[in-house]
């Protein structure tokens, strides 16, 4: 009986062996250029210094600028920016089709909903506050100081003024 269980687990032990080798030889005959980029398909790793700083897009208010951390914001799917906003910036009240997720990095950031720019309905943000904006929410913004915020949110990202004189599109024509 002895006998019979050390033969067991020898044969146990055996197969755990060959499994092991057949994963070893597995991953030795993939080609590993192929394994590294099914590896890092959609990886990113950025620091704050390897951010590339833009002009934000004519369809915001000059005077932000805007980084792409992930995706294109102009394609469908998913996608992250940093915009950063001077001293007094401010966006009329605008929706967008999608939702818009809204973190403050730095500096603060104030935040209003409704149809119309009013002061008094902002709600201030401070760095590591969140938000987010169901589509077609009303909502506007203002910087009273430097600030970065960092968006997430489906693309092709859209912004539809409320009252379309506030689109800056239209008043640089
Ligand atoms: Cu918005």
């Amino acid at each position: 009986m002895k006998q019979l269980t050390s033969f067991v687990l020898f044969g146990a032990a055996l197969a755990l062996g060959s499994l092991a080798f057949a994963a070893e030889e597995k991953t030795k005959t993939k080609e590993p250029e192929k394994s590294t980029s099914v590896a890092t398909a959609g990886h990113v790793m950025l620091n704050p210094a390897d951010l590339k700083w833009a002009d934000a897009p004519p369809s915001l208010p000059a005077g932000a600028k805007m980084a792409v951390l992930e995706g294109d914001p102009g394609k469908a799917g998913p996608f992250t920016v940093r915009l950063q906003t001077p001293a007094g910036y401010k966006i009329p009240p605008h929706t967008h089709p999608t939702a818009e997720a809204v973190t403050v990095i730095s500096g603060t950031f104030h935040l209003g909903h409704g149809p119309k720019f009013d002061e008094a309905n902002l709600t201030e943000m401070k760095a590591g506050g969140f938000a987010v904006m169901p589509a077609g929410m009303q909502h506007f913004v203002s910087s009273k100081g430097e600030c970065i915020v960092q968006v997430h949110a489906m693309g092709p990202f859209e912004i539809n003024y409320v009252n379309p004189a506030d689109d800056p599109r239209q008043t640089k024509k």
